[in-house]
C-alpha cells in the first residue's frame, strides 16, 4: 500500500498580491516537500487555496473601492497566476468562497454544536450608528487605555504595544468614517476550547516539533477559554440558525483544508477519495505555515477536529517558518518596499528565485532577501558551481566521447572516492529534505557541485584527452562526471523543477525526471552508449548594473489604487474667469511618449521625449511618484505645445504634460485613437 502524504500550505488571504515574504514562509517549503515526497514514490495530495473571508478582506476591499466579492475574485486569480509562474505543484488550489466550503463549514459547526462545544453569549460590542453596523477591531481606532495615544488600533496600541479588547478603547471611532462608536449588545456563539485543554496538552507533548512551536502552543493551551466563532458581518459563511451572523474567518479557513480535498475529489470524479487522506490514521499530514499561524494550527484547529465525530487526521508535522524580510525591512506594498513579481519575471527565472529563497529560508530565525545575495546565489552558485560544471562536462563529452555516455568503470582511487562522495551528498540531501531543512538541502546540492568541480580540476580530463594512452582513464572520468550530473538533477528536482528536468534531458533521458523515483535515480547508472543532447545555458549571469537598478527601485510608492468613485473631501478654488480668446492662445496637442527616464537626484521628475508628429520635444514632468518611466512609453498624452521653454534641473523642458490631480492622486489623461500632433481644444 503506497504511503499517503497530505500536505497543506496556509491559505493566503485574497486581499493583495503575494510577495517573496509569503513564498518563503508557508509556500516554497511546502512545494519542495511535495515534490520530494512524490519523488520518493509517496501518494501526495498537496492542497492550498484562497482565504476569502474576514476583516482582512472587507477592509482592504473597502479601501480599494471594490466589493469584497470583486476583491477576492481579483486576487484569487492574481495569486494563482503567481503560484503558477513560480512552478508550484498544488494538486488542487481551492477558495473559501467555493459553495462546497460553505456546506463543509456549516456541517462542521453543527457537529460541534451537537456535541455540546458551542455556547451562546450576549455581550457589548462597538457599533457605528453612521455605518449602521458592528465594527470588528481592525475597523476601530481610539485612545489607548494604557498610554493615552489617540490613534491606537482596535486590538493593540502601536505606541505602547499593549493589547486589549476594542471595547476597552477610550473615545472609540470608526477608522473609515471617523464617526464615534457606541456599545450595543450582540449575541455570539463561543466554542468551548477550554474543554479540550487536557486532550490538546497530551497530543502536543507527544510531538517532536520545533521547540519554538511546542512552547508557543503550550502557552495558548494553558490559558484556553471559550472563544467567539461568529461575527456581525455581511461577508462570510452564514451561521445556521443565526441570521445576520457569519463565522469568524479563523473558524472557517482551516476547514478549507478539508473542503479543498473534497473539491479535489469531486474534480477527479471520485467524491469519496478525500476520506483516504483526511480520515486514514496512516496518512501523514504536514501543514506548512508562518509562525504567526501557530496558535490556529497547533491549538484551535486541532481542537475543532477533536470535537468532530469523524476521525479526522491531526497534524503530524507543523513546519512553521519565521519571517522573510526585504533588505532588512518587512515587505510592504503600500510603502513601495516590495518587488513587483511581474517585473521580476521579465528578468529572472522561477528557478533562480526558488533557489535563492530556499538557500536563505527563514527556518530557525527571520531571514532576508537582498538583491546582492540574490546575485551571489545566481552567479556564484547556480551559474558558477552548478551550471558551469554541467556545461563543461557535457561539452567535453561531445568532444571526446562522441556525445555518448561511457561505461561507468572507475579507473582509479580518485574515481571510486568521487563516486562514494556523490552517494554521501545524495543521502545528506535526502535527509535534509525529509526534515524540511531547505537551506541544508541547498547546501548539500552545492557541496555536491563543489566536490564535482574539484574532481574535474584534479583529474584534468583536458590533459588526458591529449594522450591516446590515457583514453580509458579519460572515458572513466567523463562517466563519473555524468553520473554526478544525474545526482545534481535529482537533488535539484524539488527546488528547481525546470532546470533539473533540462539537466535530466541533457543526459539523454527522454521521460520526465518526475516519472522516476528518488531511489531509482540514486541507484541507477546511465546506460552506456546513451546519446547525450547538446547542453544549453541553464542560468544567465546577473549583472551589477541591474542589481543596482533594482535596489534603486525600492521604496518607490506604487501608483496608489485610486478609488474610481472616491469623492474629494476638498476642492481647489476656481480661478478667475478668462475670455475665450485667452483660452484660444493655448495650443494643446496630442503627443506620443517615445522615451522616459528618471531625472538623477530627483524623486519627482521624469524626463520624457515625446513625438508631436511634426517634431520631437523634451519635456520634464513631476510625475515620477505616480508613474514608472517604462510604463509611460507608448502612451499618448496631451501637452501644452506653445509654452515658452524652461530649464528644470539643468534640462530644457519644451512644453508641459497635462495631468489631473485629486487629493494625493495624480492621473494623466490619455488619448486612445487620435495621432500625435492632433489639436485639443
Ligand atoms: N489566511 C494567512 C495569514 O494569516 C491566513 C492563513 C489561513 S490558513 C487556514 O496571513
Ligand atoms: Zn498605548
Amino acid at each position: 500500500m503506497t504511503a499517503k502524504v497530505l500536505i497543506t500550505s496556509a491559505l493566503p488571504y485574497a486581499n493583495g498580491p503575494l510577495h517573496f515574504g509569503h513564498i518563503a514562509g508557508a509556500y516554497l517549503p511546502g512545494d519542495c516537500y511535495a515534490r520530494f515526497e512524490r519523488l520518493r514514490g509517496k501518494e501526495v495530495l498537496y492542497l492550498c487555496g484562497s482565504d476569502e473571508h474576514g476583516v482582512a478582506i472587507t477592509l482592504s476591499a473597502e479601501l480599494a473601492g471594490r466589493s469584497s466579492k470583486d476583491h477576492v475574485d481579483l486576487f484569487h486569480k492574481i495569486n494563482q497566476e503567481i503560484f503558477s509562474q513560480l512552478q508550484f505543484s498544488f494538486d488542487h488550489y481551492s477558495r473559501t468562497t467555493w459553495p462546497g466550503h460553505y456546506t463543509a463549514t456549516q456541517e462542521f459547526f453543527k457537529v460541534l454544536q451537537k456535541n455540546g462545544y458551542i455556547e451562546e453569549k450576549t455581550e457589548d460590542h462597538l457599533y457605528s450608528e453612521k455605518e449602521n453596523r458592528f465594527l470588528a477591531d481592525r475597523y476601530v481606532v481610539g485612545t489607548c487605555p494604557k498610554c493615552g495615544y489617540e490613534e491606537a488600533r482596535g486590538d493593540e496600541c502601536q505606541k505602547c504595544a499593549s493589547s486589549y479588547e476594542a471595547i476597552d478603547l477610550k473615545q472609540p471611532r470608526s477608522k473609515l468614517t471617523n464617526s464615534p462608536l457606541i456599545l450595543r449588545p450582540s449575541t455570539h456563539l463561543y466554542l468551548r476550547f477550554d474543554l479540550f485543554k487536557e486532550q490538546l496538552k497530551e497530543w502536543i507533548l507527544s510531538k517532536k516539533w520545533k521547540e519554538n512551536v511546542v512552547r508557543f502552543a503550550m502557552g495558548y493551551i494553558d490559558d484556553l477559554k471559550p472563544r467567539a466563532i461568529t461575527r456581525d458581518s455581511e461577508w462570510g459563511i452564514p451561521v445556521p440558525g443565526y441570521p445576520n451572523k457569519v463565522f469568524y474567518v479563523w473558524f472557517d479557513a482551516p476547514i478549507g483544508y478539508i473542503s479543498a480535498a473534497k473539491e479535489w475529489a469531486e474534480k477527479i470524479g471520485e467524491p469519496k477519495r478525500w476520506e483516504e487522506f483526511w480520515l486514514d490514521p496512516e496518512t501523514k499530514l504536514v501543514e506548512f505555515i508562518g509562525k504567526d499561524n501557530i496558535p490556529f494550527h497547533a491549538v484551535f484547529f486541532p481542537a475543532m477536529l477533536m470535537g468532530q465525530d469523524l476521525p479526522y487526521k491531526l497534524p503530524d508535522e507543523l513546519p512553521a517558518n519565521e519571517f522573510y524580510m526585504l533588505e532588512g525591512r518587512q515587505f510592504s506594498k503600500s510603502d513601495g518596499w516590495t518587488i513587483d513579481l511581474q517585473e521580476f519575471f521579465k528578468c529572472y527565472s522561477a528557478d533562480q528565485i526558488r533557489y535563492a529563497i530556499a538557500a536563505n529560508a527563514p527556518e530557525t530565525s527571520d531571514s532576508d532577501f537582498s538583491w546582492k545575495d540574490f546575485q551571489m546565489r545566481c552567479n556564484a552558485e547556480l551559474l558558477g558551481k552548478l551550471g558551469n560544471f554541467v556545461h563543461r562536462v557535457l561539452t567535453f563529452s561531445h568532444q571526446h566521447a562522441e556525445g555518448k555516455v561511457p561505461a561507468l568503470t572507475p579507473y582509479d582511487g580518485a574515481d571510486r572516492d568521487f563516486l562514494e562522495k556523490i552517494d554521501t551528498h545524495v543521502e545528506v540531501a535526502s535527509y535534509q529534505y525529509e526534515q524540511f531543512h531547505l537551506r541544508k538541502a541547498c547546501q548539500a546540492l552545492m557541496d555536491l557541485c563543489q566536490t564535482a568541480n574539484a574532481y574535474f580540476d584534479t583529474k584534468k580530463p583536458w590533459k588526458l584527452a591529449k594522450d591516446p594512452e590515457q583514453k580509458e582513464e579519460l572515458l572513466a572520468s567523463i562517466a563519473c562526471c555524468l553520473h554526478c550530473i544525474k545526482a545534481i538533477a535529482l537533488l535539484s528536482a524539488p527546488l528547481m523543477p525546470d532546470s533539473s528536468q533540462k539537466i535530466w534531458n541533457f543526459l539523454g533521458n527522454q521521460l520526465p525526471l518526475t516519472q522516476e523515483t528518488w531511489d531509482a535515480i540514486k541507484k541507477s547508472q546511465l546506460p552506456a552508449g546513451q546519446l547525450l543532447t547538446k547542453p544549453e545555458v541553464l542560468f544567465r549571469k546577473v549583472e551589477d548594473a541591474e542589481i543596482l537598478e533594482q535596489i534603486e527601485k525600492l521604496g518607490r510608492k506604487p501608483k496608489e489604487e485610486v478609488k474610481p468613485e472616491a469623492a474629494l473631501t476638498s476642492y481647489e478654488p476656481l480661478k478667475k474667469p478668462i475670455a475665450f480668446d485667452q483660452f484660444g492662445d493655448i495650443d494643446l496637442r496630442v503627443a506620443l511618449v517615445l522615451e522616459a527616464e528618471r531625472v538623477p537626484k530627483s524623486k519627482k521628475l521624469l524626463k520624457l521625449i515625446v513625438d508631436l508628429g511634426f517634431e520631437k520635444r523634451t519635456i520634464v514632468s513631476g510625475i515620477a511618484l505616480t508613474y514608472e518611466p517604462e510604463k509611460l512609453i507608448g502612451k499618448k498624452v496631451v501637452i501644452v505645445a506653445n509654452l515658452a521653454p524652461a530649464k528644470i534641473m539643468g534640462i530644457e523642458s519644451q512644453g508641459m504634460i497635462l495631468a489631473a490631480a485629486g487629493g494625493p492622486h495624480l492621473e494623466l489623461p490619455e488619448i486612445q485613437q487620435l495621432p500625435p500632433g492632433s489639436s485639443v481644444s
